[in-house]
């Protein structure tokens, strides 16, 4: 009778944990928690879950398994600060200039805007940033590395952030927290300098016989060296403040980990942006070697490793079944970025961006529709969505979640595509307009891209931009890889894409 009892009760208790929004504790489920985990150049065939046949990432396909795997989920540019852009104001970047940052540039986030994690601050949650910010920090470009820089991602609704400046390849190399670079000495201070070398360090090409990862010819790279390894831009001073690239992920993840446990009782909104596999590629030395791909992919490994402690974490802490966790990338992959680390040479039959034409800075798929996965476990059904999802649109959505207000100009471009995400319908938005080199605008079946002047193969990275003098149309259901263009058979529709895109774009 007992037994019988027993097992009654976790009948009841397994039913009610599957309905949605259906919980003991009503306040966290109007409240869940949110991580949004966004990689850095992590490609649409770069995961087991998306079909990667050559490396292994059990944990995020575990997270995809039981959550919803987006097939068409996008970022809304095929470059970093864009995107990253996009993602937190709901605003799409074109908008305003938003290239790919140097190391040194002025926050370009305005303090007013309406943020996804100010949006959070305001429902009462705890707000984390803990990654690669590369969105500028200060007023200027001209700072005092020596102190606070302000504004930065704490002025724009982050109570909380453990960020490095830009990217793994820029100076300056430093961890800040809240604000004030970690590891600060007053004897030893920090300079930066984008436009000439400052004080003696030794670069790539001064001292090529410090490097323990070549600069690739051309590219770059070869400025100030830090761990051995020549970076874009100079950087002086500093020296104990410097990271050691290698325990760079280890770090981000204990503070991701802290900011979890800090927070377990409240709720709380983690952005944990993660640098791999961003060049240069130097993952932890437990990773090097071990998917036999070469330390690009060594560092998706790492990546699935650290998703694995995040998710056994919230398990431990009984949080999981209401910590809602988006995983995703910033753009899609490249293999040469800049660093002879022989991820071109180790690929073998691994496809980073999987069917998909182009890659990072493209304007084809390539570049910007990346693996896109929710999960929210106990609350939302697992299925396999090809609804259109993008990540400008988590600010609406989350809006409509957590149930905060939001006029028309907060989040302009932001929609609520909420039940897509949450997998109740597979409608998400009907067109989105993206930016590789050139602009283009998907509706439905039907993608165009604007006629750009630029190289249909970038050199340096051996990547296909999209860029064509014509006029190009797509039909992404029956061509995904972008193979066929069929703007000359169907010109109504170009035309008609063409008509949605000056309307958005016209101020
Ligand atoms: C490019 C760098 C590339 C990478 C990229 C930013 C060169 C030739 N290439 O300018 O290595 O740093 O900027 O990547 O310098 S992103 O993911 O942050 O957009
Ligand atoms: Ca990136």
């Amino acid at each position: 009778m007992k037994i019988i009892l027993k097992h009654r009760i976790s009948v009841i208790l397994i039913l009610l944990s599957s309905v949605p929004f259906l919980d003991t504790d009503a306040q966290t489920i109007e409240k869940p928690n949110v991580i949004i985990i966004n990689t850095d150049d992590l490609g649409y065939g770069d995961l087991s879950a998306y079909g990667a046949t050559e490396i292994k990432t059990p944990h995020i396909d575990a997270l995809a398994e039981n959550g919803i795997r987006f097939t068409n989920g996008h970022a809304t540019s095929a470059t970093c600060t864009p995107s990253r852009y996009a993602l937190l104001t709901g605003e799409y970047p074109w908008r305003r200039d938003t290239k790919i940052l140097p190391g040194d540039a002025a926050l370009i986030i305005p303090t007013d805007k309406t943020t996804v994690p100010s949006l959070f601050q305001k429902a009462g949650y705890a707000t984390g940033i803990v990654g690669k910010w590369h969105l500028g920090l200060g007023k200027t470009l001209e700072k005092d590395w020596n102190k606070p820089i302000t504004p930065g991602p704490n002025e724009v609704g982050f109570d909380y952030s453990f960020i490095f400046p830009a990217t793994a390849d820029r100076v300056p190399t430093v961890f800040m927290e809240n604000g004030l670079v970690l590891g600060l000495e007053a004897d030893d201070l920090i300079g930066v300098n984008y436009k000439e070398a400052i004080g003696n360090d030794p670069t790539g090409i001064s001292n090529p016989e410090l490097l323990k990862m070549r600069a690739s010819p051309n590219h770059g790279h070869n400025n100030t060296i830090v761990n051995g390894i020549g970076r874009i831009g100079y950087m002086t001073g500093g020296q104990k403040a410097r990271w050691t690239d290698e325990e760079v992920p280890i770090t981000f993840l204990v503070k991701a980990k802290d900011f979890i446990q800090k927070n377990k009782n409240k709720p709380f909104f983690l952005y944990y942006a993660l640098t791999e596999p961003h060049v240069p590629r130097m993952p932890s030395t437990i990773f090097k070697g071990k998917s036999k791909l070469g330390y690009r992919g060594d560092a998706i490994l790492q990546i699935d490793w650290a998703v694995g402690e995040i998710t056994k974490q919230l398990k431990a802490l009984g949080i999981e079944k209401n910590t809602i966790i988006i995983f995703t990338s910033d753009n899609g992959p490249v293999l040469n970025d800049g660093y002879v680390d022989y991820a071109v040479e180790m690929n073998g039959k691994h496809r980073p961006a999987g069917p998909l034409r182009g890659g990072k800075y493209s304007a084809f798929e390539g570049g910007s529709r990346v693996p896109f996965i929710i999960s929210w476990p106990g609350n939302i059904e697992a299925s396999i969505s090809d609804a259109l999802v993008c990540q400008v649109d988590f600010l609406r959505s989350f809006a409509h979640l957590i149930k905060q207000p939001l006029s028309e100009e907060q989040g302009q471009d932001s929609q609520n595509t909420l039940s897509a995400f949450l997998g109740q319908s597979k409608q998400g938005r009907d067109i989105l307009i993206k930016q590789g080199g050139a602009l283009s605008v998907t509706k439905g079946r039907w993608k165009y891209i604007t006629p750009n002047p630029g190289v249909a193969v970038a050199k340096l990275t051996n990547i296909e931009t999209g860029n064509s003098k014509e006029d190009q149309l797509y039909n992404l259901k029956e061509d995904l890889s972008e193979q066929n263009n069929v703007a000359k058979q169907h010109s109504e529709k170009v035309a008609e894409l063409k008509q949605i895109l000056s309307q958005t774009t016209s101020p």
